[in-house]
Parts: structure tokens; sequence; C-alpha cells
């Protein structure tokens, strides 16, 4: 049944829509499946993306049309197709009125991505209006918090070296805390690797008292402060609730040196809600563990991590994992640096909107896998600043002297890079950056030819 009659206006202008701040646009990336036409299957989509199906009903009427989503944009040849969603059409919490996640991706990543004549479709952008600005929890917590901790400037405070307690899984809890306390030795910030929880072979309740004297020591050698993002990823609300209190009242005077951390995207939107809203006076680190399944390039469907990461700071992640742009180990180009720059800028062309945010605080880009010191320097340069959470798990726990020399070496990086100092030459000045060289020879030969002659290393 074609209803684009109903569901389709192309006469609708976008600038119009913006101005009139009533509606939530998306944009997506569609293709119909053959034998349907691109409008009629998009007017389709937009009818199950709001007030319809695949046929008339008897109870619609004059109001529900009013609330109709609407195809306001095709262009068929680029595959783009774009749909503004009333305000109206989206759920609001019965205790205190604000919107919520979950019903923004119930309607616009929701039924239609798996309908009959929808080939494929993901969003690859999205716009809020001012008013939806205002009633999503945004950051409680953001990277000043951070840098307020650390004795940092709280403007371009700069980078935060961190770490994964590596090996991901299988360590004790002494061998844990004692790989804490090593890279803290030389470094700002470690979190649990992803999946680290309450393993029966390092309950959580053996490992946080024996972390938090390590972070103790480490303070005390160091004369700095640490930061430990605790994982309280759970299915379970009330779960979550008590692995966050247990760890709050563990690390007691210095609970403020904690950061949740929570596996977002498998965990879903109630998960970061609850983190965000229970211990609303800790920075919530999310974890993006899983995104690639829809964010891939490889995949047509759901959204990408551009869409990802914009969500996350409307439900309030302090930070989100925004990928290495290239230069790690998992997929990403340079132009992901748009990941970074939608989420802690104030105002943003991403590739379809203009979004402002309105001060909703910003959420820190989180730059992990497979980062070394070596591989630094040129992310920086590519991203523009280092205002970011750098969590290396091997490029710390794989520099062939030690942990705290793995830290020290990408704080090093990012001094050189910032200096605007060759590394090589930085590298004769700075041992434990010469030394990554040697740890990561790899990325050394393919990134600084020759630099075995130049550091005089010889085997
Ligand atoms: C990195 C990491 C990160 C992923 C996250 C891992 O370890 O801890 O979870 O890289 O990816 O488990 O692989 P390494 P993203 O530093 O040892 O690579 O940040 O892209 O979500
Ligand atoms: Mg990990």
């Amino acid at each position: 049944m074609d209803q684009s009659n109903r569901y389709a206006d192309l006469s609708l202008q976008e600038a119009a829509l913006i101005e009139g701040g009533r509606h939530i646009l998306v944009a997506y990336k569609m293709k119909p499946k053959s034998g349907h036409g691109y409008l009629e299957a998009a007017a389709h989509f937009a009818a199950e993306s709001s007030t319809g199906t695949n046929v008339e009903v008897s109870t619609t009427d004059d109001f529900t049309r009013g609330v109709d989503a609407l195809v306001y944009l095709i262009d068929e040849a680029k595959e783009d197709m774009r749909i503004a969603y009333p305000l109206e059409l989206f759920d609001r919490n019965i205790t205190d009125g604000r919107m919520m996640i979950v019903s923004f991706l119930t309607l616009a990543i929701g039924n239609n991505q798996g309908m009959g004549d929808i080939e494929y479709a993901k969003m690859y952008d999205f716009y809020v209006p001012k008013r939806a600005i205002e009633l999503f929890d945004g950051p409680a917590k953001d990277i000043s918090d951070l840098w307020r901790i650390l004795g940092r400037p709280l403007q371009n405070g700069g980078y935060i070296a961190g770490t994964i307690i590596k090996p991901k899984l299988g360590l004790r809890p002494e061998p844990f805390a004692q790989a804490a306390y090593e890279f803290w030795l030389g470094g700002d910030f470690i979190k649990n690797d992803e999946p680290q929880g309450n393993q029966v072979f390092a309950p959580m309740k053996k490992v946080m008292p024996l972390v938090y004297d390590a972070m103790k020591r480490a303070m005390d050698e160091t004369g700095e402060a640490k930061i430990f993002s605790a994982n309280i990823t759970a299915d379970d609300h009330y779960e979550m609730i008590a692995r966050g209190e247990y760890i709050l009242e563990t690390f007691g005077p210095d609970a403020d040196k904690v950061a949740f951390l929570v596996d977002g995207y498998v965990g879903g939107p109630g998960m970061i809600t609850t983190a965000r809203r229970h211990f609303a006076n800790q920075y919530l680190h999310y974890h993006r563990a899983g995104h690639g399944a829809v964010t891939s390039p490889q995949s047509k469907r759901g959204y990408t991590a551009y869409v990802l990461a914009k969500m996350s700071r409307l439900q309030g992640a302090s930070g989100i994992h925004v990928g290495t742009m290239g230069y790690g180990k998992m997929e990403g180009e340079k132009d992901d640096r748009a990941i970074a720059y939608i989420i802690e800028r104030d105002s943003y062309t991403g590739p379809a909107y203009h979004q402002e945010w309105y001060g909703m605080k910003p959420t820190t880009p989180i730059i992990s896998g497979g980062m070394n010191a070596l591989r630094l320097p040129g992310f920086f340069e590519n991203l523009g600043h280092g205002n970011v959470i750098n969590t290396a798990g091997g490029g710390a726990y794989g520099h062939i002297d030690s942990p705290a020399a793995g830290a020290k070496s990408l704080r090093q990086a990012y001094e050189c890079w910032k200096s605007g100092a060759d590394p090589i030459a930085y590298a004769r000045e700075h041992p434990e950056f010469a030394r990554a060289f040697a740890s990561f020879p790899g990325d050394a030969d393919k990134l600084y030819p020759g630099w075995r002659e130049k550091l005089g290393v010889h085997k």
C-alpha cells in the first residue's frame, strides 16, 4: 500500500523544521528491496516508525495524523532519506517528564530495521532541537572534573594517560592490584577491562580493597592523584547499584577518584541511566564493546559510531570510547575525528545536521585500542588536540621496561607532540619514549623508518 500521500511531504524544508524546533530529524542511508518504489518504501518506513503499519486502521483519527513521522527528503541516487519525527511521539518519564534514548531508538531504529520492503537502512546522523536537549540528562561530570582531581588547569587540562588492566581476564586479586600499582607509578587513569567485574577467581570484594591500597601507595610515592574507572556493568539494576555503592564505600575518602564504567552498547540505555542517575557524582565511563555489530562500515543497518557517541552525550556519558581513527587496532579512519568533535564541542556540523548543544556538558573522547607511545603523535596531529583520556593496555603492559615506563612513554608522546618536537630527537632525551621504539619495533619501523640508526639501537 503506497502511504506516501500521508507519511511523506517533500515540500517540507529542513531549515524550517529546524527553526520550528518541534521535530527530531533523522538521516538514513536507505535502500528499498527491489520492486519497491523509493518514496513508497520510505513512507512505509516512516509509518512503521511512528503512527502506522502496513494497512490503514479504522481507529486512526485526525490527531493521530498530526503526529505522523514524515519523510521530508529523499535522494535515491545517494540513498539519502530523512524523516521528521514530531517531539510528541517520544516517550517521557512519569517521574520527571524527561525524555529517554530507548524511546528514540525504538522509533528511529526499531521495527524499521527488519521490514520486508527495505533492503537496509542505517542512521548516519540525527538532529535534536533545543527543547529535546533540555529534556535529556546530559553528563553530570566531565573531563574538567578529572583535571581538577589531577591538579591540572580546568580548561585544556590536556592528556590523561591511562591503561586497562591486562590481561583482559585471568588475573587473581593480588596480581591485578600489583598491575594497577605498577602503572600508577607513571600514569593517571586505570580502567577495568570491559568484561572484568566479579569473576569467581577475582571477586570484586577482594579486588577493590587491594586496588584502593595500590592507589594510595602510588599516590603517596608519586605525590599525584590517581583515578580508577571501575566496571559496574550488570544485567540487574540493583546489582549495579550494589557494586557501585560497595566500590564507593571501599574507596572511602578517595571515592571522588572513582569513575564508573558501563558497557553501554551491550547493556543498553537503561544501564547508562542507572549509573548516570544513581551515581551522579561519579564520572560515567561509557564502554561501547559490541558496537561494531551495527556501527561497522560493513553493516548497512543500525547506526554509525558517530550516532552512538551523540546519543551517549544525551544520556549523560561523561566519556565514551570514540575509536582510534585509524591509528590503533580497531576499525576506523582519520575522519572519525567527527565522533570526538560532536561530543566535546558546544556546536558542530556533522554529516547531515548542524547541532547546537546549548551548554550541555561535553562528553570526553576516550581513545583506546592498540595504542602506544609511537602511535600517539600522529593521532594527536589528526585530532588537533590531546584533551582526551587514552587507555593503552598493550601500550603500557607491553613496554619492555615496566608498566610505569609504559605510562611515562605515553605521557612523553603527548608532550612530544604538544611541543612540536621531532619524535626521534625527543626520544634521545626521554628514555621511556625511546624504549617504546624497542618495545614496539613493528610500529617503529612503519612510523619512524631508520629509527635504529638514529637512536643507536643495534639489535
Ligand atoms: C584496548 C581494549 C579496548 C578496546 C575498545 C581492548 O586494549 O581494552 O576495550 O580497544 O575499543 O579490550 O581491546 P588495548 P574502542 O589497549 O590492549 O588494545 O575504544 O574502539 O571501543
Ligand atoms: Mg577492553
